[in-house]
C-alpha cells in the first residue's frame, strides 16, 4: 500500500514547488551560485598554522636518510615532522579501511611515487611549501613492481617487506558462485567466447582536492577536525581508535564538499598530519593538497584486470559466465568496503541475465603504485562488474551475428522473476527490464541508427551503436551480511518539529553535491506534511548528528532515507495521540491526510501538525507516555540492498583518419524505484554520464616502467568539458523497491557505471567492418588509430 501511495505523480514531476516528489530546487543552491558555499578551505582560525608534505619522486626506494636542518632554519617554520617522529608518537603506521596499515609518512621504505615523506608547518602555505624544497632526502633507488601480471612472479621485488615473513605480493583470493556447475555448463555450451578486458586505473578527481584543519584543544583535551570527509562518523570512531583520543573529546566536521566520487571515504596520512601538527604545536594546523597530490596519492579508481568468459547456446540463450580477475590495490589495501568482499560487489558481474551459472575469482596484489581501489562513482566495483558483462554480451552478439539488443531481449530476467536470486548470491529486489530496454531504443530510435549506420558503412564511414544494459547492488547494508572494519553499516536519523511547526532533521549521511539538503526535507515532507522549507537538514557534524556510516556506494537514498521516512513516521504516530488529546478523543478514531490528522467521518475537525506541535510543547495535557516534544529518533538496517537498473544506449562517430570518436548522441533510461526528486536525479545521471565519457574516451592513470605516475596533471588526466559530450536525452521508469518505505533506489552511480560499456560498445561497433571485436579503454584517438592501422578498409 505505501508504494501505491508513492506511485509517481506526473503532474508533480513539472509543478513549480510541490511538497514530496516534484522538481524542487535545490535548497543549497542559493549559497553555492553565490560563492557563499564553506569549504574546508574556506576555514580559517585563530592563530592558524599551514601544513605541507614532502612526497617521494620515486615509486620504490629505501630511505637512508633525511636531514631537516636547512627547512627548520627556513623563516616561518615551525616543525618539520618525519616518519622517524611519528614512530615515536606509535602514529607512524595507520589502520586501512580493509584490515591493512598504511604509512602516515615513509619511515623504511618509499612504496609509490608521491608518497608522503615528510611533513612541514609553518606560518603560510608559501613558507612551508618553500621549505619542502630545503629538506634532503638520501633514497636508494629500488627496481618498481609496476605490471601487476607480475606481481605474483617469484623474482618479483616485494612491496611490502616490512611485513614478519612476507616473500610476495599477495594480498587475498576471494571467489563467489559455483566453479563446478558453472565448468559443467561451460563444457556442454554450444558456444563460448572469451577476452581479457581491462578496466584501466582512473581517478575520481573532485573539484575541491582533499584537506582538514586540525584543532587540538590542550586544556580541554578535544580536538575539531574539519575534514573533507565522505563519512564523518567512521572517520571519528577511528581516530578515536588510532590516536587513543576519546570518541566523545573528537568533533569531526565535514562542511561543504565540492565533490567526492569515492575519493573522500578513506583517511589520507594528509588528515592525520595535520592533527599531528596541531598537537604538536599547539596551534590549528591547515592542510590542503594541491591537484597534482590529488591526483598521484589519493584514492584511485578500478585497475582491473578481467579474463571473462560466456557461454550460450547457438540460438542465444545465456547460460553461464567466469571470470578470473587480476586486482592492482597499490601499496596498501586501503580500499573502503564492506569486510566480507575484498572486491565489493563485483560478483554482481551477472547482470542483468538468467544464468544457469556463475563463478568468480579475484586475486588482489600490490603494487608500487598509489593505494586505494573503490572510488569514482563505482558502486563498490560494479562499474567493474557491469563493464564485463555488457562487453561480454557484446562480443557474443558479434560471435553470434545476432543484434546486441536482440540477444540482451532475449535473455534478460523477466519481471515475474523478481525477487531474482542470481547465481553469486545476490537477491535483486524488483525489476522490469524489458520495458526499460524497449523504452530506450525507442527513445534512440533504434531500428532507424541501424539502417542509417547501415548506409553509412556502405558509403565507408564508420557509424557505431552501442548498449547496455546494467543492474546496479546499492544501499550497503544489511547489518547481517555487512561492515566497515567492524561497523554495522546503519545510518541514523533524528527529527525535532519545533513549537511552531518548523523542523529539523539530522542525518548521518554526507552531501557532497547530492543535494541532500533538498531531498531529505522532501521525504519528510511527504510523511508529515511540513513544507521543505521549513525543514532544516543537518549533516557533516559529528557533534549534531546521530551515527551512522557515511555517503558512498549510493547508499543515502536506500539507508539513510528511509530512517528519514521512518523517523517521520514515528513522528507522526506520536502526533496522532497528541492531537487525539487536544480534540478529547481517542487515537484510534483519528485519520490521517498529509500534514494533518483529523476525526474518522467528520473531517473538518482535525489538527495540523503545526497545532500539534504547539501543543505538544504547550499546556495540553498529555496522554500516558508521550512526553511534550515532538522529536524522534531511529536507525535503520536495511533488510536487503536495492537494485536499480537502465538501459543505455550510445551512438557514435569515428573519424578513420584521426581515430577520434565523439559521442554523437546518448539515451539514457534509469529505473531508481520512487523518484524524489527528478532535477537531481537527472543532474546526477548528466555527472555519471560526462564521468562515462571520460573513462571511456580520455582519462586513465598509467605508470612508465620506473613507477612514475603520468597523468598526475590535468594536462595529462583529461576531464571532459561540454565539449566532449552531447545533450543527453534522458528517460525513466519506476519499479519502485519493494523493502524500502517509501520504494525508493540509490541513483548516484547509476549513469557512472552504466555509461562506459555503452560508449566502448559503440566504439567497437564502429570499428567492427574492420574485424575489431575488443578495444581497451580508453579509446583515444591514438588509440582507435592504431587499431585499424594495416588492417583491410571496410568494404
Ligand atoms: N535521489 C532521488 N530519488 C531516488 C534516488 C536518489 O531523488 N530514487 C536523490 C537523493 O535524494 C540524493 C541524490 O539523488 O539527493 C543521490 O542519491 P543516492 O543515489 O542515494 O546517492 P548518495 O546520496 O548516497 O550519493 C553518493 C553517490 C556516490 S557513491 C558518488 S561516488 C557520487 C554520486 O553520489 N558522488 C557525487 N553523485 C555525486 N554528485 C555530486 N554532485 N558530487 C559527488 O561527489
Ligand atoms: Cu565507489 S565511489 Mo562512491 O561510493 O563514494
Amino acid at each position: 500500500t505505501i508504494l501505491q501511495e508513492h506511485a509517481p505523480n506526473p503532474a508533480a514531476d513539472d509543478a513549480g514547488r510541490p511538497i514530496g516528489y516534484g522538481r524542487l530546487q535545490r535548497k543549497e543552491d542559493p549559497r553555492f551560485v553565490r560563492g557563499r558555499g564553506h569549504y574546508v578551505d574556506d576555514i580559517t582560525l585563530p592563530g592558524m598554522l599551514h601544513g605541507a608534505i614532502l612526497r617521494s619522486p620515486v615509486a620504490h626506494a629505501r630511505l637512508v636518510s633525511i636531514d631537516t636542518s636547512a627547512a627548520l632554519a627556513h623563516p616561518g617554520v615551525v616543525a618539520v615532522i618525519t616518519g622517524a617522529d611519528l614512530l615515536g608518537l606509535g602514529l607512524a603506521w595507520a589502520p586501512t579501511l580493509s584490515a591493512d596499515v598504511q604509512a602516515v609518512l615513509v619511515t623504511d621504505k618509499v612504496r609509490f611515487q608521491g608518497q608522503e615523506v615528510a611533513f612541514v608547518v609553518a606560518e603560510d602555505r608559501y613558507a612551508a611549501r618553500d621549505a619542502l624544497e630545503l629538506i634532503e632526502v638520501d633514497y636508494d633507488v629500488l627496481p618498481p613492481l609496476v605490471d601487476a601480471r607480475k606481481a605474483l612472479d617469484p623474482d618479483a621485488p616485494v612491496v611490502r617487506d616490512e611485513m614478519e615473513g612476507r616473500t610476495d605480493n599477495h594480498i587475498f583470493d576471494w571467489e563467489a558462485g559455483n566453479k563446478a556447475e558453472t565448468d559443467a555448463v561451460f563444457a556442454a555450451a554450444d558456444v563460448v567466447v572469451s577476452q581479457e578486458i581491462v578496466y584501466p586505473r582512473s581517478h575520481p578527481a573532485p573539484m575541491e582536492t582533499c584537506g582538514a584543519v586540525a584543532d587540538f584543544d590542550a586544556v580541554t583535551g578535544k580536538l575539531t577536525l574539519y575534514e573533507t570527509s565522505q563519512a564523518p562518523h567512521a572517520h571519528r570512531t577511528l581516530f578515536a581508535m588510532v590516536a587513543g583520543i576519546p570518541e566523545h573529546k573528537i568533533r569531526i566536521v565535514s562542511p561543504d564538499i565540492g565533490g567526492g566520487f569515492g575519493n573522500k571515504v578513506g583517511i589520507y596520512p594528509g588528515y592525520i598530519l595535520a592533527v599531528v601538527g596541531s598537537i604538536v604545536t599547539g596551534k590549528p594546523v591547515k592542510w590542503m593538497e594541491d591537484r597534482s597530490e590529488n591526483l598521484m596519492s589519493t584514492s584511485f579508481a578500478r585497475d582491473y584486470i578481467m579474463q571473462g568468459e560466456i557461454a550460450a547456446t547457438k540460438d542465444g540463450k545465456i547460460l553461464a559466465v567466469r571470470t578470473s580477475v587480476l586486482a592492482d590495490h597499490g601499496a596498501f589495501n586501503a580500499t573502503a568496503q564492506p569486510t566480507k568482499y575484498p572486491a565489493g560487489f563485483f560478483h554482481i558481474f551477472t547482470g542483468s541475465y538468467d544464468l544457469q551459472a556463475a563463478h568468480c575469482s579475484v586475486t588482489g596484489v600490490y603494487t608500487n603504485k598509489a593505494p586505494g581501489g573503490v572510488a569514482y562513482a563505482c558502486s563498490f566495483r560494479v562499474t567493474e562488474a557491469v563493464y564485463l558483462i555488457e562487453r561480454l554480451v557484446d562480443i557474443l552478439a558479434a560471435k553470434l551475428e545476432v543484434d546486441p539488443a536482440e540477444l540482451r531481449l532475449k535473455n534478460l530476467i523477466k519481471p515475474e522473476q523478481f525477487p531474482y536470486p542470481n547465481k553469486t548470491g545476490w537477491e535483486y529486489d524488483s525489476g522490469n527490464y524489458e520495458r526499460a530496454l524497449r523504452l530506450s531504443m525507442s527513445m534512440a530510435g533504434y531500428d532507424d541508427l541501424r539502417r542509417e549506420q547501415r548506409a553509412k558503412r556502405d558509403r565507408g564511414e564508420l557509424m557505431g551503436i552501442g548498449i547496455s544494459f546494467f543492474t546496479e547492488t546499492v544501499g550497503a547494508g544489511p547489518r547481517k551480511h555487512m561492515d566497515i572494519v567492524g561497523l554495522g553499516m546503519n545510518d541514523g536519523a533524528e527529527l525535532r518539529v519545533h513549537p511552531t511547526g518548523k523542523a529539523v532533521v539530522r542525518i548521518s549521511v554526507q552531501s557532497q553535491g547530492q543535494g541532500h539538503e533538498t531531498t531529505f526535507a522532501q521525504i519528510v515532507a511527504e510523511e508529515i506534511g511540513i513544507p521543505p522549507e521549513d525543514i532544516d537538514v543537518v549533516h557533516g557534524d559529528t557533534d549534531q548528528t546521530p551515527f551512522g556510516l557515511g555517503t558512498y556506494g549510493s547508499r543515502s537514498t536506500p539507508v539513510s532515507g528511509a530512517a528519514v521516512a521512518l523517523v517521520a513516521r514515528k513522528v507522526r504516530e506520536k502526533a496522532r495521540f497528541i492531537a487525539a488529546a487536544m480534540l478529547e478523543t481517542r487515537p484510534e478514531d483519528l485519520e490521517w491526510e498529509k500534514g494533518r490528522w483529523f476525526v474518522k467521518g467528520d473531517p473538518s475537525v482535525g489538527k495540523t501538525i503545526a497545532e500539534i506541535a504547539m501543543g505538544a510543547y504547550g499546556t495540553v495535557a498529555l496522554p500516558e507516555g508521550i512526553d511534550g516534544n515532538l522529536d524522534a529518533e531511529v536507525t535503520y538496517d536495511p533488510p536487503n540492498l536495492t537494485f536499480p537498473f537502465g538501459a543505455y544506449i550510445c551512438v557514435v562517430d569515428v573519424d578513420p583518419g584521426t581515430g577520434h570518436v565523439a559521442v554523437r548522441r546518448f539515451v539514457a533510461v534509469d529505473d531508481c524505484g520512487t523518484r524524489i526528486n527528478p532535477m537531481i536525479i537527472e543532474g546526477q545521471v548528466h555527472g555519471g554520464l560526462t564521468d562515462g565519457v571520460g573513462m571511456a574516451l580520455m582519462q586513465f592513470i598509467e605508470f612508465d616502467e620506473s613507477g612514475n605516475n603520468l597523468g598526475g596533471s590535468f594536462m595529462d588526466y583529461l576531464i571532459p568539458t561540454a565539449m566532449e559530450v552531447p545533450d543527453w536525452e534522458t528517460g525513466y521508469t519506476v519499479t519502485p523497491s519493494p523493502h524500502h518505505p517509501i520504494g525508493a533506489k540509490g541513483i548516484g552511480e547509476s549513469a557512472t557505471v552504466g555509461s562506459p560499456p555503452a560508449i566502448v560498445n559503440a566504439v567497437v561497433d564502429a570499428l567492427s567492418p574492420f574485424g575489431i571485436t575488443h578495444m581497451d579503454m580508453p579509446c583515444t584517438p591514438a588509440r582507435v588509430w592504431a587499431a585499424i592501422q594495416g588492417r583491410p578498409r571496410p568494404p
